[in-house]
């Protein structure tokens, strides 16, 4: 090989269930050359994901396994890592993917299989988030990246990314303020694991060598040179 060759980009597959904001960030990033990897497959759960068309529109298959199809857990979580398989992922990620994951699943993905979570973990795991920080008082709230492990939203936490919560926030709008800051998540957590910088091991997150004694903090982390301009490349919802 010349030794001007780069190094193949990182191949994932990306699970989501619904939306695909995340997904779209993605796809902008590896787009605009700001993050070494390909995505091989976009899979959802749920047969009318808008995020389904956003892959297809980039030309990325978009797969359909519907849970419903299966008689319980086990069964649809062994078909679930057949069909990532066959695209042969060094990284498989959950983009607003709401199934929970069975523990040989997640077995079998040790390390490579991340999560986005809309809240400060360990903060409000589990789903509801934004209602149930609004009605706990808190005065910040955010989301959180982190590694999958059997339990849920407990894997080691990477990144978390802060808003304030205003006064007059209702769930939608503390949504919308906390997708913005997921949206600049995914992207930069990403580039760190296609460049080898980031990993998992059993005493919890290594970053560039070390073990991260607490979560990265998105304000005050390095590499903020990939965070794009502030233009988001599709509405707010
Ligand atoms: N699986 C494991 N084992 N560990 C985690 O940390 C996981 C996981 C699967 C998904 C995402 C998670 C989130 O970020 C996630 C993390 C779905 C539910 C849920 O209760 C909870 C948390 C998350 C995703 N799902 C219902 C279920 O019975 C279905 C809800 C629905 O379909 O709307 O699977 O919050
Ligand atoms: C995101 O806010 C993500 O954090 C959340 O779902 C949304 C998906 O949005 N994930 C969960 O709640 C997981 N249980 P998107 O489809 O537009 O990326």
């Amino acid at each position: 090989m010349p030794p001007a060759d780069k190094p193949s980009p990182l191949a994932m597959v990306v699970l989501i269930s619904g939306h695909g904001s995340n997904l779209q960030a993605i796809m902008d990033a590896i787009a605009a050359g700001k993050v070494p990897a390909e995505i091989r497959a976009v899979i959802s759960n749920q047969p009318q994901a808008f995020g389904l068309e956003r892959a297809r529109r980039a030309g990325i298959p978009a797969l359909v396994l519907d849970h419903r199809g299966f008689p319980d857990r086990e069964s649809y979580d062994a078909a679930l890592r057949d069909l990532i398989d066959r695209h042969d992922p060094g990284l498989v990620v959950l983009a607003g993917f709401m199934r929970i994951l069975t523990p040989d699943f997640v077995g079998h993905y040790k390390g490579r299989l991340l999560n986005i979570h809309p809240s400060l973990l360990p903060a409000f795991p589990g789903l509801d988030t934004h209602r149930r920080a609004l009605a706990a008082g808190v005065r910040e709230h955010g989301a959180s990246i982190h590694f999958v492990t059997a339990e849920l939203d407990s894997g080691p936490v990477i990144i978390r990314g802060r808003v304030p919560v205003l006064p007059a926030d209702d769930a939608a709008t503390l949504a919308a303020r906390v997708q913005r800051v997921e949206h600049r998540l995914y992207p930069l957590v990403i580039r760190w694991f296609a460049e080898g910088r980031l990993r998992m091991d059993d005493e919890g997150v290594v970053f560039d060598g070390r073990h991260l004694a607490a979560p990265l903090d998105l304000e005050s982390c390095p590499d903020a040179s990939l965070e794009h301009d502030g233009q988001d490349s599709q509405p707010p919802h």
